[in-house]
């Protein structure tokens, strides 16, 4: 297809494990996470993408001592075409629980076997773009893309894992892929950046995941989508300068966003109801 830079999903090596309960964390170190990047497993992706002359994003679950002690992240790199990682994203917003629920068709335990990421929403100058990275339920917080676009965003990759079914409480797949849809396309133009998500689809470990790979536009516009939940790439030759206009009117942030009046966002986290005295 001449792909110059490919995204693969969330914990792209193994299963989405943490919709399973596990006594004993030194089984899910052992079998679900990596302690070097590139490990003796790895190498070969990284080998085969500098042999084609391939960029990529890749999500996996990180082991590392930091602070003397053992730290679990779920991690995405940004890796040239060189085979040299450029970049390192720890997942920020992390959903689920870590308690276990016996009674729960699934689990999702983030909670537990991750720790909050701890280096921010950054992006890199990386292959005549700036690229920033996300992964998976970041796509449902405007502030991580904004964060993103303040720094010049032009592409931003995410990998995710979202289930068919909603482990919280009852609501048809298609509900949930059209969420996924109208955040995606909405980031993408209200932030003037390419959008590319990756989804883990069809049946893993015997879960059913909606897939729906993306590729957005800057103008909203979904420019290419998976069709099936079976294995498929997907591509577009994307015009990185597409997003110059908007940058320039609509969204031309030095114009015309007013922080002075956004505080709340960095100041609260959970909605209070504050109604206003007066008219
Ligand atoms: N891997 C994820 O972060 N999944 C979440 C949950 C809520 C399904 C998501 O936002 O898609």
């Amino acid at each position: 297809m001449g792909a110059k830079f490919v995204v693969f999903p969330e914990l792209a090596f193994t299963t989405f494990f943490p919709r399973h309960w596990y006594e004993d964390l030194n089984e899910v170190d052992r079998r679900f996470f990596e302690s070097t990047m590139p490990s003796a497993e790895t190498q070969p992706l990284f080998e085969e993408a500098k042999k084609l002359g391939i960029g990529f994003y890749i999500g996996y679950a990180e082991l590392t001592q930091e602070e003397g002690r053992t730290r679990r992240f779920n991690t995405a790199i940004l890796v040239g075409p060189d085979g040299a990682i450029v970049g390192k994203y720890r997942k920020i917003h992390l959903p689920g629980h870590a308690d276990h629920k016996p009674e729960a068709a699934f689990q999702h335990l983030e909670k537990k076997y991750f720790e909050v990421g701890n280096l921010g929403f950054r992006v890199w100058r990386f292959m005549n773009t700036i690229t920033g990275m996300l992964i998976c339920n970041d796509r449902r917080w405007p502030e991580a893309f904004r964060v993103l676009a303040l720094q010049g965003a032009e592409v931003v990759a995410l990998g995710f894992n979202t289930p068919s079914e909603n482990l919280s409480y009852p609501e048809p797949p298609a509900l949930r892929v059209h969420h996924h849809l109208i955040m995606a396309q909405a980031m993408a133009f209200q932030n003037a950046t390419w959008l590319v998500e990756t989804a883990k689809c069809g049946f893993e470990d015997g879960y059913r995941m909606f897939g729906h790979s993306l590729i957005v536009a800057p103008t909203g516009e979904i420019a290419a989508k998976s069709a099936s939940e079976e294995d498929e790439v997907i591509c577009f030759n994307a015009d990185i300068d597409l997003a110059a206009d908007l940058k320039r009117t609509m969204f031309n942030f030095a114009a015309h966003r007013r922080p002075e009046h956004y505080g709340l966002i960095v100041e609260r986290v959970g909605a209070e109801v504050t109604p206003a005295k007066g008219p």
